[in-house]
């Protein structure tokens, strides 16, 4: 067994929902256990283009620990399909979507290929990312990174709300 970290976000069609359906989805799937989940972060939008004068809303973000018997790139196809099935779609890059689960680390694993970088190439100074998996992997380091508690003192993230 293998233990991944999965993060999710959603800014479209009621972000909470989305975000605690596709935890009940990962939990579901074959060959996956979920051992964590983090706190939902509301978090405002990073590197998020407007269009057409419209303000981007805010995602609600979460991060999973899974331990898995699937492979990572069996891992990321079952995470695109829990994508699909949530209705997304992709007009623009970093559009408003209704869920994107992003697969961060796969045990100490490092990849790349034309499907999947791991690490993630961005979890590293993105605060949506590193504040919630700190809460549930404080011990954890990224491949040529360093460790998460650092890179955290290191950055100043700010609208970062951890949900109640
Ligand atoms: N995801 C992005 C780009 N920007 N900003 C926030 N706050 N949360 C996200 O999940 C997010 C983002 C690309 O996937
Ligand atoms: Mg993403
Ligand atoms: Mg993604």
């Amino acid at each position: 067994m293998a233990t991944a970290y999965i993060a999710l976000g959603s800014n479209l069609d009621h972000p909470v929902g989305q975000v605690q359906s596709a935890i009940q989805a990962i939990a579901s799937l074959p060959n996956c256990q979920l051992i964590k989940q983090s706190s939902l972060y509301e978090t405002t939008p990073v590197d998020c283009p407007e269009q057409n004068m419209e303000p981007v809303p805010n995602f609600i973000n979460a991060v999973l620990e899974v331990s898995t018997a699937m492979p990572p790139h069996a891992l990321l196809a079952a995470l695109h399909a829990i994508e699909h099935a949530a209705g997304r779609k992709r007009p623009y890059v970093n559009a408003p979507r209704v869920l994107d689960c992003d697969l961060l680390l796969y045990d100490d694993l490092v990849v790349n290929d034309s499907k999947l970088t791991l690490p993630h190439p961005r979890m590293h100074n993105r605060g949506f990312v590193l504040l919630p998996l700190f809460e549930i992997a404080a011990h954890l380091s990224i491949a040529n990174h360093g460790k998460i508690a650092t890179l955290i003192q290191q950055q100043q993230f700010t609208g970062i709300q951890r949900q109640a």
